[in-house]
């Protein structure tokens, strides 16, 4: 199994977060949070990089929270994501060719339109937990194998 590594910023100002609809690529049609691949950097880096590219704002601090691993049936390659919450920026968001910035208030996620993966660690991302996980995704991006947990490291 070959691993990428992918980064993800969400931006939690107490109610609400921000999300982005991506409008290309991998994940079409899904809120997620702001990240892509790593490239020749290191993983915040590139968090930092993916964030300004795609909604403009600049991450002034940055605070890895989650590492993902996902698997889709049938492809020998494992996407590894690394979750960043970011507590200070700067900037306003600003919709870009990949992604259309939008804040949720936390009691309105849009889970259905979102990857099925969410639903299970953004509610320990919002009480502020760290945490470590394996997803197994089949047909229609169904979840077949997942595993979470709480970590106190990262
Ligand atoms: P590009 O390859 O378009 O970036 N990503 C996922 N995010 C969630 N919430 N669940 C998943 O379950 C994901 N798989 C990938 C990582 C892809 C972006 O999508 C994230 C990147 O931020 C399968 O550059």
């Amino acid at each position: 199994m070959k691993t990428r590594t992918d980064t993800l910023c969400i931006i939690h100002e107490h109610p609400k977060i921000l999300l982005g609809m991506k409008k290309r690529g991998f994940g079409k049609g899904k809120w997620n949070g702001f990240g892509g691949k790593v490239e020749m950097e290191g993983v915040e880096d590139a968090a930092k990089r993916e964030l300004m590219e795609e909604c403009g704002l600049e991450a002034k601090d940055l605070e890895k929270v989650g590492i993902l691993d996902f698997e889709f049936q049938g492809n020998p390659e494992i996407i590894q994501v690394h979750i960043f919450k970011i507590g200070d920026y700067s900037g306003e968001p600003e919709e870009s060719e990949e992604m259309r910035p939008k804040w949720f208030h936390i009691d309105e996620i849009p889970f259905m339109e979102m990857w099925p993966d969410d639903m299970y660690w953004m509610p320990m991302f919002l009480k502020g937990k760290k945490f470590k996980g394996k997803f197994l995704f089949g047909e229609g991006n169904a979840i077949l194998e997942k595993e979470l947990e709480e970590v106190t490291e990262i």
